[in-house]
């Protein structure tokens, strides 16, 4: 993998670069849809190439080892062969999913001990099994095991959570280098910063994964709820310590002003099942703000959901259309809605690309971050 920084924007930390894998290039800073269970919910693989042209896609550790489980994907030829996605993908490690999915979780030095939130069946994922896991799923870049921690967490919890999560570190690095890809390809494995809201264990942190040096590094614990000031204050304190050189990945973050703030604090790659997520439930990013489509006030509006947009679920479908699909329950509803959000989440990327080659990033950004928390 190899990780060639671009441009670099004179008033800000944005950076654009090129990370290749043995699936191909992916342009930073980029957005990676989710694809939890091996499927972007509700979206083709041809539209995340093409419409999209999403460069690399998301799956979960903890949900593909629960369904369709290791035997079919080892068979399959890793989630590459099975979805039938070429492009790189990056698995998350689990630790994440169990905390916020499963029944009941134990979490001790050896691992993690769950039921799984499917048929109550018992689990345990330790550092190493979800390496040898991700191996078997063949993910382009594996996360380590971590234990993200709440908010607010009281700094006694946090700084045993953070060491333990450096030790799980340790037992995941030493876990990978001694094995190897199963599909002939390279895989490589991305540590996490934790640390909760606190400036010493964070910098603490920051050090300690720096020191690993690894292809490519990525925040964690973040947004989960505390004040975006502190999230960012944390970006940043975090970014001045991990590598330039380096990819930086801040994990599940999010509304399209979090992701250009944090492109300006120096963040290279992000996913969020928000574009998703809300696509289902009928809130669309459009380039002229934000849109809950069931409104009364769009059943009469035959103009095209995002004509600025371009792309085809944009251009094709009108705003009233659409809205008659969710209000009568329609399928197709949520597909166009989920090809509408994800195409806004890349061009959105795809532009703050182009204003830091340009040399404008930081206007761009602050006129774009008041344009699209515009309401309609
Ligand atoms: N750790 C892991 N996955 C994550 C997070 C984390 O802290 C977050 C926090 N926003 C999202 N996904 N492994």
């Amino acid at each position: 993998m190899t990780f060639t920084i671009e441009q670099t924007d004179p008033q800000s930390q944005a950076r654009t670069g090129t990370l290749t894998t043995d699936h191909g290039a992916i342009q930073t800073p980029i957005f990676m849809p989710v694809g939890t269970a091996g499927t972007v919910k509700a979206v083709h693989q041809r539209e995340l190439e093409t419409d999209i042209n999403a460069h690399i896609i998301l799956g979960n550790t903890y949900h593909l080892y629960l369904r369709p489980g290791l035997d079919v994907l080892r068979q399959a030829g890793g989630l590459h062969g099975f979805n039938g996605w070429q492009r790189p993908i990056l698995t998350d490690s689990g630790g994440y999913q169990v905390y916020s999915l499963s029944n009941t979780r134990k979490i001790k030095e050896e691992g993690v001990t769950f039921k799984s939130h499917i048929d109550g069946s018992k689990h345990t994922f330790t550092p190493e099994g979800v390496m040898d896991i991700q191996r078997t799923i063949g993910a382009d870049i594996m996360m380590a095991f971590d234990e993200c921690t709440p908010y607010p967490c009281d700094y006694a919890y946090a700084k045993a959570s953070m060491d333990m999560t450096h030790r799980w570190l340790d037992r995941c690095i030493r876990r990978f280098d001694e094995t190897e890809g199963h599909y002939g390809y390279q895989q490589y494995l991305f540590p996490i910063v934790q640390g909760s809201t606190y400036p010493d264990l964070r910098r603490q942190s920051a050090e300690t994964i720096a020191s690993k040096e690894r292809t490519g590094n990525a925040i964690g614990g973040l947004a989960v709820g505390e004040p975006a000031e502190d999230m960012y204050k944390t970006i940043d304190l975090v970014n001045e310590i991990l590598p330039r050189d380096k990819p930086r990945y801040l994990m599940g973050v999010g509304t399209p002003a979090n992701i250009l703030e944090a492109i300006a604090l120096g963040v290279d790659m992000f996913d969020c099942v928000m574009p998703t997520r809300n696509a289902r439930h009928g809130l669309l990013f459009t380039t002229a703000g934000i849109i809950n489509i069931k409104n009364e006030k769009w059943s009469r509006d035959f103009s095209p959901i995002d004509a600025t947009l371009g792309g085809y679920a944009s251009t094709f479908y009108s705003k009233a259309y659409l809205r008659h699909l969710f209000k009568a329950d329609e399928l197709l509803g949520g597909q166009i809605a989920s090809l509408q959000n994800l195409t806004f989440y890349l061009w959105l990327v795809r532009q703050a690309r182009a204003h830091i080659a340009a040399g404008d990033f930081v206007a761009w950004k602050n006129e774009m971050t008041t344009r699209l928390m515009v309401r309609m």
